[in-house]
């Protein structure tokens, strides 16, 4: 049994305990699984020249430990519930025992198919159990998964599948998301089209919309799978073997391919899954998250199955049929573990507490939030009216280079603070620095968040560039990852996290480079330049701003159909959540003497906060300043 903390001095105690002897601490705690080969040492690590190795020379398998270390015990209980997007089709569960067969089965398929250990497969799939069994297959043979979000575009999906040469894609025909019937297979042969890594693509029939197969390259799940063996022996992984690699955005045009490893990241999930959610034997647990994030990776996949959780895979959107879904599902699976975005609570709130009120929600006993900083307004009304005031919240605060949760309450004993992410999990050592990088001690201090001690599930390295891992995280501030989020530590020691702090934006959960933005745009034929910041959103949390310079071939068309072409542009080159939500087009951006975009400026006139520009006067061109804010329809300050 992984150890649970039950108490607040208990989690004193252990926090206590990774600090003073960090490697006994986890050591520890990765007895409690599964090893065909123990380890040798339980750390290796090198900060500057980064390097970090958990569990070094140990030998496992990650989906060993979610099946045979637990089958006696877990044959006939459900591990997953799925509930389809529309409420009239029937929800289905699958138990241990069938997600294993179905794991084996497809393990079994994947290698006849020619996939072998180390090689890469894309995942680009609907919220549908297949994505799970997908996911474990994979990892039950030692090929390498890298989830795609089904809302990207064909072009991300081509650049991420080329960026690590995937052999086999993993799709549906497509996808039932609300009101949608999305055409998931067109997205993919498209992709295709510039992919020569490509040998094979298995398409999950689930919509049954017409789709076209390729002879020789495209085959469908159901009948691949007909006849072949539900068992299958495991492969055996190296403690550091890649797990999977899944891409995510930085302050850099191009997204980062997140590697993970295999012991260190089954240790951390199923750990923090357990004791932050304090989950029980027999609770259902619910991640709204989709399988396309790190969230859904960690929190629906890997930790509450190695946890031996019964989990919810919802396949639809909040608010359909109607804007009461959520709470109709947690009634009708009787959810008791509740984790959400703050976008989708600001969403859901906009619609006023009827909804909520028309169902009992008498089942939850833990709620969760993710992705953004949460508003207090929202977490005061996610306790009061879906928590009834009796479930404590877990703000949780992590990234998908952390792999896990990294600073958070643990549900019912860490007294919560309304949007503070509280304190950090056992083995995980915060340090808040300057922008000198000289460390801020004590309480009552705000600054970088950085973490100065290695943790289990934390990156490995940026896939095909290493170089590129250590500059992003181990360079800013030397001997420390650096997380890119600004944090306040408050008069109790409590953490509250302020945001990124570099030119990363948090849409609706999601992350996103102001430059991968700017590049989409770009490359529409009529822009010359562009600047993307981002601005307070009510309900997306932050929404998308950009200011755009366009070519004198503009102006034989009209403003507005030229904002619905770039709209359609950065649609096709990242996908529809990219999309900015204003676009102002200007003659210029305010530049300094050395060519740099003043984006503190943009990000100003964007927030409607241009009382206090600051200094433009090193500006290598003032006079766009002036037309700037008039055509956001604000007047200059006199
Ligand atoms: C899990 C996930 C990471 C960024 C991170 C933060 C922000 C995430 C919280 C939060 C405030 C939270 N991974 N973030 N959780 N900010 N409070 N509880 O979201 O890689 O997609 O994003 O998200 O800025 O750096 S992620």
């Amino acid at each position: 049994m992984i150890p649970k903390i039950s108490t607040l001095s208990g989690y004193l105690y252990e926090y206590q305990k990774s600090l003073a002897n960090p490697e006994a601490f986890w050591g520890n705690i990765a007895e409690n699984f599964y090893w065909r080969k123990k380890w040798d040492n339980v750390l290796e690590w090198d900060f500057d020249n980064y390097d970090t190795k958990w569990f070094v020379n140990g030998k496992l398998n990650i989906t060993e430990n979610i099946f045979e270390k637990n089958l006696f015990m877990l044959a006939d209980q459900p591990a997953i519930i799925w509930e389809p997007n529309d409420p009239s089709e029937a929800a289905i569960t699958i138990t241990y025992k069938e997600l294993f067969e179905k794991v084996c089965q497809f393990a079994n398929v994947l290698k006849a198919q020619g996939v072998q250990k180390g090689d890469r497969v894309a995942i680009y799939m609907p919220m549908i159990p297949e994505a799970a069994v997908a996911m474990l297959a994979c990892a039950r043979i030692g090929a390498i998964h890298s989830v795609v979000f089904a809302g990207f575009s064909a072009t991300s999906l081509s650049d991420r599948i080329n960026d690590s040469q995937c052999k086999v894609v993993l799709t549906s025909d497509g996808n039932f998301r609300g009101k949608k019937n999305i055409a998931v297979k067109k997205v993919v042969d498209e992709a295709l089209e510039n992919c020569s890594s490509v040998e094979k693509v298995i398409v999950v029939q689930r919509t049954h919309a017409e789709v076209n197969m390729k002879a020789g390259r495209d085959l469908w799940w159901h009948e691949v799978v007909e006849g072949v063996f539900t068992d299958n022996v495991a492969e055996e992984m190296d403690a550091e073997d890649m797990l999977f690699i899944l891409y995510t955005s930085g302050s850099t045009g191009k997204p980062k391919g997140v590697v993970h490893t295999t012991a260190g990241y089954m240790v951390y999930t199923a750990y923090s899954f357990i004791n932050v959610f304090q989950y029980n034997k027999g609770d259902i647990f619910w991640c709204t998250a989709d399988v396309g994030w790190i969230t859904g990776h960690s929190y629906i996949v890997y930790g509450p199955l190695l946890a031996g959780a019964t989990i919810i895979m919802y396949e639809g959107v909040p608010t359909y049929p109607d804007v009461d879904r959520f709470w109709e599902v947690v009634d009708k699976h009787q959810v008791t573990h509740f984790y959400t975005a703050p976008t989708a609570i600001r969403a859901l709130m906009s619609y006023g507490i009827e909804p909520v009120n028309k169902h009992k929600l008498t089942s939850l006993k833990v709620l969760g939030s993710v992705g953004e900083p949460i508003n207090e307004e929202a977490w005061q009304w996610y306790y009061l009216h879906v928590g009834k005031g009796n479930c404590p919240i877990v703000d949780t605060w992590w990234q998908t280079e952390t792999g896990g949760m990294m600073m958070s309450p643990l549900a019912g004993i860490t007294p919560t603070k309304p949007a503070y992410a509280t304190l950090p999990l056992p083995g995980v050592q915060p340090i808040i620095v300057d922008n000198d990088g000289k460390e801020l001690k004590g309480n009552n201090v705000e600054g970088n968040l950085c973490i100065k001690y290695p943790w289990p599930s934390m990156i490995r390295t940026t896939y095909g560039d290493h170089e590129r891992c250590k500059n992003t995280y181990f360079s800013t501030f030397k001997g420390y990852y650096f997380t890119g989020d600004g944090v306040k530590r408050d008069a109790d020691g409590y953490y509250r996290i302020l945001g990124r702090v570099d030119d990363v934006i948090n849409v609706s959960g999601h992350r996103m480079g102001t430059a991968e933005v700017e590049n989409a745009i770009n490359s529409h034929p009529l822009v010359i330049e562009s600047a993307v910041v981002g601005f307070p959103h009510e309900i997306k949390g932050q929404g998308i701003y950009a200011y755009v310079v366009l070519d004198s071939a503009s102006e034989n068309h009209e403003v507005d159909k030229i904002r619905q072409s770039l709209l359609l542009t950065v649609s096709k080159v990242i996908g529809p959540i990219a999309k900015p939500d204003t676009i102002q087009v200007v003659t210029g951006l305010p530049k300094t003497r050395s060519g740099k975009i003043m984006r503190r400026i943009l990000r100003k006139v964007a927030e409607k906060e241009i009382g206090s520009l600051g200094d433009t006067s090193t500006l290598l061109n003032p006079e766009v300043v002036e037309e700037i804010i008039e055509g956001a329809g604000l007047k200059v300050p006199s």
